[in-house]
């Protein structure tokens, strides 16, 4: 059987993964595709989640931090560890409820996903070929020039470290005044105008050090074009589905077992 295309969905704490990850898979359940939810991590909490399969089965945050007297975030690089050895089990249950998409929400903690060694073996082992990374924009931090720009690298980081295909979205866009939104949008797609507008903001070390490193990542890439999604309203969900299948590498568009209206690729 082919292996199912995963999706990632990583980003900073309260950047929306899990509500993105929720509303993502109602999209495609509705647009006729078949998806499933792996939960990895041990300590989420959210409402919002219902997950396939759940690490909380194997791994919980409260019983790492009683057991080993550690603090939530002691017990969540701890408990990576333990997933990743976990992680065949977590595959066995993935491929045993045979669908197509896997949507895999990720620890708050995006350092946790982007710099531990555990994140790595955890992805290489989950995924087959067929594999992206959502990498979430908060707009509580994308707003401002330097702190877009920061996201950017973050972005950039994941992408190095995990060597797949990443798409930037920015979450929430319900809670933004169109213009801001419209503004947001474009530095994702002209890092001149990025550029200016960090340039723009208070020359204090942190804004300059910002602008060598757009430099730098102006030079090495284009910049990924940002799409604009709300777990709310299903902003951008769509748009979001047609870039992921983009993205899964010599992947053919995996045709929905019913048709649904309006839903015919751009
Ligand atoms: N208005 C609005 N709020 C949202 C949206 N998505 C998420 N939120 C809110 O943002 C907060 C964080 O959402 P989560 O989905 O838990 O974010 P997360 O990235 O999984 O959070 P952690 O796992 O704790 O890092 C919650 O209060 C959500 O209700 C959205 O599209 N629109
Ligand atoms: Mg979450």
């Amino acid at each position: 059987m082919e292996e199912p295309a995963t999706v990632y969905f990583t980003g900073t704490a309260g950047a929306g993964k899990t509500s993105l990850v929720e509303a993502f898979r109602s999209w495609m359940k509705s647009a006729g595709y078949d998806a499933i939810v792996v939960n990895l991590d041990p300590g989420n909490e959210s409402d919002a989640l219902a997950p396939d399969v759940d690490i909380r089965e194997w791994v919980r945050l409260p019983d790492v931090m009683d057991e080993y007297g550690l603090g939530p975030n002691g017990a969540q690089v701890a408990a990576a560890d333990m997933i990743a050895l976990k992680i065949f089990e977590v595959k066995q249950a993935v491929q045993e409820l045979k669908s197509d998409y896997v949507l895999v929400d990720t620890p708050g903690q995006v350092e946790l996903f982007a710099f531990r060694e555990a994140s790595k073996a955890i992805v290489d082992a989950l995924s087959g070929d067929r594999s992206t990374i959502a990498f979430l924009f908060d707009p509580a931090l994308a707003r401002t020039p330097s702190g877009f720009v920061s996201l950017l690298l973050l972005s950039a980081n994941v992408e190095f470290r995990f060597r797949l295909p990443t798409l930037n979205l920015l979450t929430k866009a319900d809670l933004l005044p169109p213009e801001q939104l419209e503004e947001i949008v474009g530095w994702g797609e002209s890092p001149d105008r990025l550029l200016d507008q960090v340039l723009g903001e208070t020359p204090t070390p942190d804004v300059q050090l910002s602008t060598e490193m757009l430099r730098a990542i102006a030079t090495l890439a284009p910049l990924s074009t940002l799409i604009p999604t709300s777990s709310r309203d299903a902003t951008g969900l769509e748009a979001f589905y047609y870039a992921a299948q983009r993205n899964f590498a010599g992947g053919e568009d995996i045709e929905p077992s019913h048709a649904p209206p309006g839903s015919d690729p751009p």
